[in-house]
């Protein structure tokens, strides 16, 4: 009797090693980009990546300790039913050392976080084949001052994108180029985002580009990217922001700099061919008494 228990016991943690090990083994490819944060397009997600990977595994060690005392004290400790438990009454230089040990943690990830905050939230510089572009005093601005402007306006249910350092103040008196739902950039190049809101509050976030920044009515919020090489990068809107919202998608094509300067000029000559067409209707419509 007590045999077939103890070879059931032996069974069953065989069995959850196997699974743990083979867990592990696996992670790696199944669970990249699900385990941590997306990264890859830009310096801020890649930072925003490896700050988290520096607490998880912190996490995870001090994780496989707590649980690993767990399971040993309820093995080696287990008694018959009936049994009297002995009567502890702490011991105090075990809990010095672990409130100790808990504080120095903390410290050290206070420190790592400050550290690396700076990489976040301040833009670098475009790289020397980036596009060389002008700036502005309200955003947040690389060190040399040269950016690209993207003006995003969020709305029940799409991603509106204007071009142009004065995207915020003159988006139609200076007939900016925008585009929908489809936003197009150079690579290499430090793109400020001005994100806004028409209606309710929508959230900005395309993961391999950095960090989620919200769409206030009412407010301007800042963030930025530089995307390391062309690619297309998608997001999603982060915010519940009505019966439509997971239809609220974003992508982010990346081109190189002569592309995007092609497109921008294609772009502004569409919209203003298509301005005209309108203005022909609203002549015709307004001179035969229909509008
Ligand atoms: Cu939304």
């Amino acid at each position: 009797m007590n045999d077939a228990k103890s070879r059931r016991r032996r069974q069953i943690v065989l069995a959850l090693a196997v699974a743990v090990g083979g867990a592990l083994i696996l992670a790696p490819d199944a669970l990249a980009n699900f385990l941590t944060p997306k990264s890859g397009g830009s310096p801020n997600a890649n930072a925003i990546d490896s700050l988290y990977k520096i607490v998880l595994y912190i996490a995870a060690v001090v994780f496989v300790i707590v649980e690993g005392a767990l399971f040993y004290s309820v093995y080696k400790f287990r008694a018959k039913k009936g049994a009297v438990a002995a009567q502890i009454h702490g011991n105090t230089r075990l809990e010095i050392g672990w409130t100790i040990a808990a504080a120095l943690i903390l410290l050290v990830l206070t420190v790592v976080t400050f550290v690396k905050l700076p990489s976040i939230i301040d833009p670098p510089n475009s790289g020397p084949n980036g596009l060389v572009l002008s700036a502005s005093v309200t955003e947040p601005t690389p060190p040399n001052g040269q950016k690209l402007t993207v003006c995003i306006q969020g709305r029940q249910y799409i991603w509106r994108y204007t071009y142009g350092t004065n995207c915020l103040q003159s988006a139609f008196t200076s007939k900016l180029p925008y585009s929908y739902e489809e936003m197009v950039v150079p690579e290499r190049t430090t793109v400020i985002l001005d994100i806004q809101s028409t209606d309710v509050i929508h959230s900005w976030w395309v993961p391999s580009l950095g960090g989620k920044v919200d769409a206030v009515p009412g407010y301007t919020t800042y963030t930025w990217f530089k995307a390391l090489h062309t690619g297309t990068f998608h997001g999603q809107c982060a915010q519940l922001c009505g019966r439509n919202h997971a239809a609220m998608t974003a992508l982010v094509k990346v081109v190189t700099p002569d592309q995007y300067s092609a497109w921008l000029r294609q772009q502004s000559q569409q919209i203003s061919a298509a301005n005209n067409q309108v203005t022909q209707l609203r002549q015709i419509l307004t001179a035969s008494g229909n509008l």
